[in-house]
């Protein structure tokens, strides 16, 4: 067979079945194996192709993150591959598994500045989790399958092959089998795989739940990566402990439930950062104490006499924040050991005061904003979705004001629902991100919540939705400008908005979407057309595009600034803050 067959075959047994990406010279014989493969086995790996690179990055990021299977994305050399710099990192930092391969020059001519040649080893090897260039063909067939394997094991993570023509054209036998030696990592994965929860160590967990009062978890992204929502819904239920979420772990638990205290952090729910401030026990599972979340570590979780923290990734305990109890291993398995011990001792507390101090804070710290305000106010536009939607369609988001209101107002019933551009913040994210998405759930509803200016990064992939007629919506939060920007501009920087505002531009989205072939492309300026606009909008059979004209002004909260602690949260006009309300509970060292 050909490399490029062999290639074609290992993602076969590896169970691929949609490749994103774009075409080129040095990538020509892997689409023409692609192709051939498709004719004889039935268009089995469809081929999905963006308006850009970066857009089949977020494709296979979206596919990936909705299905919890490795995404795939196929690339020519230089250009091809730099434009998928930007989703491998975010790939990276959101511990995402995709399998990028990239066309490169033949392996004669890497180094001599050859035509469309870019030193994809040294600039993917700084922002993904492993890079092979493959320069012995016969070595081929075992690196895709050990990339596969890298990709979706441990914290999981983008994983690059760069395959010189030379090496696709290249002829030599297929084994079927065999994979890389790649000891050292093996060794951490097994040890990984067989790390049970020592009968002490959950004795010392345990021993500190039993004299808390007021015990939280927080989650975070790597409970939903590690397949282990359900465990931790049990853990949760089980012993009565409230769970706060990341922006990454939404969905962990069914956020309607009623442990939920819904996402932490710098515009997390009051309620949620107020519970973070009064827990006297903490305990961290697969979240990384980020600065979005501990923007100041020293005053994050002041009460708390014990913090827990169980990760995959040895490199994150005591990264951030000294912690009193760690293990490393598998989420799953430390879970089901935790409840194990819990059922065995019949450990049982009462926390019906902190239950009760908890639904306090829900109702007396609840989101709102002004109900009354003739403009469309952004966070009415999602709960007028959601309460069609009801926690169980996908959501992607673009990046800045629009990917907090919907963290904030939406509901999500399941994991890999939520799916959002967390750590790089990567604005042109939810656009490619719904169609991968939407191939990997065809039949999940999926909507793409965006902003004006994050979608017009990525606006090219309006007509990927058209041309193969994926049933995705797309909302546009019109605020004419960079509303998140233009929010740090105003607290920050005197309200000079420096290059952020856009009213003087005339893009005519209604018109782009037409042009791209959606049949249906709405513009809501009226509130009162909101509700029976976003019901036709949802239902609609197939792709719908529909912009809304927001309170250009409206805001996000609450806020907690960068580097501040939670007692230096605003909450806004419409959210009760703490310090200005009394609640009956004024101090929590003093509430049992
Ligand atoms: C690729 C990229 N460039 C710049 C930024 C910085 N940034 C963060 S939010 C934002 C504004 C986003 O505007 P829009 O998409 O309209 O969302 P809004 O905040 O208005 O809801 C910018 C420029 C970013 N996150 N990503
Ligand atoms: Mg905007």
């Amino acid at each position: 067979m050909s490399g490029a067959d062999i290639l074609v075959q290992v993602l076969a047994d590896e169970g691929v079945d949609t490749i994103f990406g774009y075409s080129g010279g040095a990538i020509l014989p892997i689409y023409d194996a692609v192709f051939r493969f498709n004719e004889e086995h039935g268009a089995s790996m469809p081929l999905i192709v963006p308006a850009n690179e970066q857009g089949a990055g977020f494709m296979a990021a979206g596919f990936a993150r909705a299905s919890g299977r490795v995404g795939v994305a196929l690339v020519t050399s230089g250009p091809g591959a730099t434009n998928m710099v930007t989703p491998v990192r975010d790939c990276m930092a959101d511990s995402v598994p995709i399998v990028l391969i990239c066309g490169q020059v033949p392996t004669t001519a890497i180094g001599t500045d050859a035509f469309q040649e870019a030193p994809v080893p040294s600039i993917m090897g700084a922002v993904a989790k492993h890079v092979f260039l493959i320069t012995d063909p016969a070595k081929l067939e075992a690196t895709v399958r050990t990339a596969f394997e890298i990709a979706r094991t441990g914290r999981p993570g983008p994983v690059v092959l760069d395959v010189p023509k030379d090496v696709q054209n290249w002829r030599g036998v297929f084994h079927g089998s065999g994979r890389l030696p790649i000891p050292g990592y093996r060794q951490r994965m097994k040890r990984l795989e067989a790390s049970k929860l020592p009968e002490a160590a959950c004795a010392d967990l345990f021993a500190a739940l039993s004299v808390a009062k007021r015990p939280l978890i927080y989650a975070g992204g790597g409970v939903i990566n590690a397949g282990a929502s359900a465990e931790l819904r049990e853990f949760s239920g089980r012993l009565q402990i409230p769970v706060v979420t990341t922006l990454m772990g939404i969905g962990a638990v069914d956020t309607t439930s009623a442990l939920s205290m819904r996402m932490l952090g710098m515009h997390g729910a009051a309620f949620a950062n107020y519970a973070v401030e009064d827990c006297d026990c903490l305990l961290a599972f697969g979240a990384r104490f980020d600065d979005r979340v501990a923007g100041n570590v020293a005053k994050f979780a002041p009460q708390a006499k014990f913090i827990a923290h169980i990760d995959i990734d040895a490199s994150e305990i005591g990264k951030v924040k000294r912690v009193n109890w760690s293990h490393v291993g598998l989420m799953t398995e430390a879970l089901l050991d935790l409840l194990d011990y819990a059922k065995r001792k019949d450990f049982q507390r009462d926390w019906s005061a902190w239950h009760r101090h908890c639904d306090e804070l829900r109702t007396k710290h609840a989101m709102n904003f002004d109900r009354d305000s003739d403009l469309i106010q952004p966070y009415y536009v999602i709960e007028s979705i959601n309460k069609l939607t009801r926690g169980e369609a996908i959501i992607t988001t673009g990046v800045g004001q629009h990917q907090m209101w919907a963290a904030q107002y939406f509901d999500f019933c399941s994991p890999r629902l939520w799916l959002t551009s967390g750590s790089m913040g990567t604005m042109g994210f939810g656009l490619p991100a719904a169609v991968g998405a939407q191939m990997a759930r065809r039949d999940r509803l999926v909507i793409d919540i965006d902003g004006d200016a994050s979608i017009r990064m990525n606006i090219g992939e309006l007509e990927t939705v058209t041309t193969y007629d994926l049933p995705v919506k797309i909302v546009v939060l019109n605020n004419f400008g960079d509303g998140m920007v233009k929010q740090w501009q105003k607290l920050f920087h005197k309200g000079r908005l420096s290059a952020s505002d856009k009213s003087l531009h005339t893009k005519d989205f209604v018109k782009a979407a037409q042009a791209d072939g959606f049949k249906f492309a709405v513009r809501v300026e009226k509130k009162s057309d909101l509700e029976r606009v976003i019901e036709e909008f949802i239902h609609f059979p197939g792709p719908a595009f529909l912009e809304v004209l927001i309170d250009r002004d409206a805001g996000v909260y609450p806020m907690v600034g960068p580097g501040q602690g939670y007692d230096e949260m605003i909450t806004g006009e419409h959210i009760a803050s703490r310090t200005e309300v009394v609640i009956s509970v004024p101090d929590a060292s003093e509430m049992f």
